[in-house]
């Protein structure tokens, strides 16, 4: 059977939205950043409750997925993020400044 270039960019495509929809899936939780430490690529957040870890609100230390999102906030900023479990270390996978 042959395969038309089509159907193959058809089928990566179909990837790439299942990947995306994955971290859509993840709730955006309130919190505030307490501290970040570039060198260890971890963030403090005093974070709301995270329903898909099943954790209440507390203030804990966290994973950066990427080192940028390091760079997006500093001590003090109220933002919206993302969390899951990355190879057993709960890891922020996104992070914004809330308005
Ligand atoms: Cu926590």
């Amino acid at each position: 059977m042959r395969r038309s270039p089509q159907a193959l960019i058809l089928a990566l495509a179909a990837l790439a939205i299942t990947g995306m929809a994955h971290a859509a899936d993840l709730p955006m939780i309130n919190g505030e950043v307490k501290k970040v430490d570039e060198s260890a690529s971890k963030m403090t957040i005093k974070h709301e409750a995270i329903t898909n870890l099943d954790m209440g609100a507390m203030t804990m230390v966290f994973k950066a997925n990427d080192p940028a999102l390091l760079k997006q906030v500093k001590p003090g900023d109220k933002v919206k993020f993302s969390a899951d479990k990355v190879n057993g270390q709960i890891t922020v996978m996104s992070i914004e400044k809330s308005q």
